[in-house]
């Protein structure tokens, strides 16, 4: 992510700024021993991929002042940690023209802080059962010096921005879910019952990684049988019995852009009738739901239809006799935003516009039949309608068991 692509971001979001207003964003922290992985925000506004940074845009005058708060290198640590990036490669790389050290930052706040009327900030999600989130305890010295500065959640104020996708943003998300896409068939293609769904998630990221992909975008779901009407299985530790069907909802992360990819396919080669009856409800609520996307449409009228259209075939081949039932084997949302988070920003009431990404993953869960089914794709809104990102993955029952058939004959 080069400064051609953070530069215009930075300038929109220095329009929405109010005079007297600053923004402060906070890299994710080092990592240790683990893989870094970057705040969304801070990355979306600086493109970069450095630990323990900050940036500041402050609003007093026709343009808004920016810094960059860096790491300094410590060549005795350079065997252990590699060399940190230095303030020209940070300058170069985001278009930031004051990119200075992290000691340097309570000096350089303390210099705009009196005339600062709010501050907004990736403070993250906070519950006053927790404790401080590590970006609100860095901004602590602030609130206590300065408690007329309003501290607000970044949320808002970007949330419109990152929720239409620029062309660039739509060509990472594409590669996610085509990455995504390849390894879901090489599973489809290479498992066999008696398998692990722990192995089939190892099949996954195998193919994922050689092309690439360095990170889940959530924690994978491979569920089989009873474990697919376990709506957030994550343990992924069950043998795969015959007869059974294996659900995986799955994304890879590509700079950033997470995929979200449900499929549901019969590990003995061929569906059951009762499987195949309760799959054909979910594909075809989901075709319809798809259809109806374009903008103007509210997130909260694909969740109403989804529910009732569900609720119909349920209704049609007796699994309940009242529509009011439909809780009972479907109770998640049919839609959320997609991006560089995998449940994005937007919201859940939005209005769709062209550039929103959304998934359509309706669902019916029957425990008591150790049956789970979902399909899930990933939508771009388009000024005239949809197009599904992930229309190339497999989902119709004959292609489903035509794979699973030809697999299984090797
Ligand atoms: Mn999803």
């Amino acid at each position: 992510m080069t400064a051609e692509i953070t530069v215009p971001r930075r300038e929109k979001l220095a329009a929405a700024l109010a005079d007297k207003e600053a923004i402060i964003l906070f890299a994710a922290g080092e990592a240790n021993l683990e893989k870094f992985k970057q705040d969304n925000n801070f990355l979306y506004v600086t493109g970069l991929q450095i630990p323990e940074a900050i940036y500041v845009m402050y609003n007093n005058g026709p343009i808004p002042a920016e810094y960059l708060f860096i790491q300094r290198n410590d060549p005795a640590k350079e065997v252990w940690d590699g060399r940190k990036m230095s303030a020209e490669e940070a300058k170069e790389l985001s278009g930031i023209d004051h990119v200075v050290y992290l000691d340097e930052f309570s000096a350089v706040i303390s210099m705009f802080c009196p005339a600062i009327s709010k501050i907004w900030a990736n403070i993250g999600s906070q519950s006053m059962d927790r404790p401080l989130t590590m970006q609100l305890y860095r901004l602590s010295p602030i609130r206590e010096r300065f408690p007329n500065i309003v501290i607000e959640s970044i949320t808002s104020l970007i949330t419109p921005l990152r929720k239409i996708k620029s062309e660039w943003e739509l060509m990472q998300l594409q590669r996610a879910i085509d990455i995504t896409g390849k390894a879901v068939i090489d599973v489809m293609e290479g498992s066999i019952s008696s398998m692990m769904e722990y192995e089939l998630e190892a099949m996954m990221f195998y193919r994922m990684q050689r092309m690439g992909v360095k990170q889940w975008g959530f924690s994978p779901i491979v569920g089989s049988g009873i474990n697919a009407a376990t709506l957030h299985y994550k343990a992924n530790e069950c043998r795969i019995e015959s007869g059974e069907v294996v659900l995986m909802d799955v994304g890879a992360s590509y700079m950033n852009y997470s995929a979200d990819i449900t499929r549901c396919f019969p590990i003995s080669g061929s569906f059951s009738e009762r499987q195949k009856q309760i799959y054909s409800i979910v594909l075809d609520v989901q075709k319809q739901v798809i259809e109806m996307i374009k903008p103007g449409v509210e997130l909260g009228d694909l969740n109403r239809s989804a529910r009732d259209l569900l609720a119909n075939g349920m209704l049609e081949i007796g699994l309940i006799d009242d529509v009011e039932d439909v809780n009972k084997y479907y109770m998640h949302s049919v839609s959320h935003f997609l991006g560089m988070d995998t449940h994005d920003v937007g919201g859940r009431s939005a209005i769709l516009e062209a550039g929103n990404v959304i998934t359509v993953e309706p669902g019916i869960y029957i425990p008591e039949e150790k049956l789970g089914i979902r399909i899930e794709d990933d939508v771009l809104v388009t000024s005239t309608g949809y197009c599904v990102l992930s229309q190339n993955i497999p989902k119709e029952i004959e292609e489903l068991e035509e794979i699973r058939k030809a697999a299984l004959s090797k």
